[in-house]
């Protein structure tokens, strides 16, 4: 990972002030780094070793970086890895823009790869999250919203770079298709986990330690999937509370609606649906020699699913 820092950096760079400013800023603030560890981590349980695989890692978090900075234009969000995000400190445009220019970078170094594959991995899971994000527009404030509907959403948005990172290690090292797509699977698996997580954080979660504010799914109108089980197994009153609040995006309403997701069991739910898809992820793991690679990968399984950030 410290390789993968020196490339991030260096690729970092631009002749201007303010792309450097804010690429720096949000960069800086670190991030958990999941999935650049899910290139190398692939790459070194199927044995390739070769410097390509810093650069593939750096340029997935260049994109996931991207990702970031445009989500919170979208979602109006303040907070981000402990720090006001980029919008809120340099406002809308600049952040677009910035995210413009990771995301085009992160294309200049896949050409530098120099492999016909990867470029195709990267550009159909750059498209497929667009459409995700496009897809959870549409369904912003339906509590009628179907779970296959949601999950549709967090396959597309958060799993397939997910999916990607762990291809990408795969084809490096020259996997046979089998091998690739057990390796995609463990990543659109795991990813479909974190995010799961990530929508109960949302909820359960503290914003000091997520570094992000919560409740902003909420706000938005977001129907996720603690609201929508909350919604199967409460009252008529509770149904009725919490189709208001994503009808019309109410946060003065979050302690009541807290109560009920809490009370019916929805956030132990949600969990529990993680853990299915980490376990789902665990199994591809029996594909892989066993090896320290493995291990972590093992280890990322449990974390996604018990964190707190
Ligand atoms: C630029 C290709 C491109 C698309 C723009 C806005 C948008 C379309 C996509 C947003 C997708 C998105 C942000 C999904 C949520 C993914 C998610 C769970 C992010 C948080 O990931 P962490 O927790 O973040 O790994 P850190 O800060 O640890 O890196």
């Amino acid at each position: 990972m410290r390789q993968v820092d020196a490339v991030i950096r260096s690729r970092l760079s631009s002749q201007v002030a303010l792309i450097d400013q804010i690429s720096s800023y949000i960069v800086g603030a670190g991030g958990k780094r999941i999935r650049p560890r899910l290139v190398l981590l692939f790459a070194e349980a199927l044995g390739f070793e070769g410097p390509e695989r810093y650069e593939l890692a750096a340029i997935v978090e260049f994109i996931h970086t991207a990702t970031l900075l445009h989500d919170d234009v979208v979602d109006e969000s303040a907070l981000r890895r402990g720090r006001a995000t980029a919008n809120a400190t340099f406002g809308n445009a600049a952040s677009v823009l910035v995210g413009d220019f990771l995301y085009s970078r992160a294309f200049q170094m896949m050409v530098s790869v120099n492999r016909m594959r990867v470029l195709e991995v990267l550009a159909d899971a750059t498209n497929i999250i667009a459409e995700g994000e496009v897809l959870q527009l549409m369904n912003m404030h339906d509590p009628d919203l179907a779970v296959e509907d949601y999950l549709r959403v967090i396959r597309f948005k958060t799993a397939k770079l997910f999916e990607a990172s762990a291809r990408l290690g795969a084809v490096l090292a020259g996997a046979d298709q089998a091998l690739e797509e057990a390796c995609a699977d463990f990543g659109r698996s795991l990813g479909t986990a974190f995010q799961l997580v990530d929508d109960l954080l949302d909820y359960e979660g503290k914003s000091d330690e997520l570094g992000k504010n919560v409740g902003d799914d909420l706000r938005e109108g977001k129907t996720t999937l603690p609201l929508l089980v909350a919604m199967e197994r409460g009252s008529e009153a509770d149904r009725a509370l919490i189709r208001h609040a994503i009808e019309h995006g109410e946060l003065q309403k979050l302690p009541e609606i807290l109560a009920i997701v809490r009370a019916t069991g929805a956030l132990d739910a949600t969990r529990e649906a993680a853990e299915r898809e980490a376990d789902k992820a665990r199994a591809v793991l029996r594909f892989l020699p066993e090896s320290r690679a493995r291990n972590a990968l093992l280890e990322l399984c449990l974390r996604s699913v018990h964190r707190s950030s």
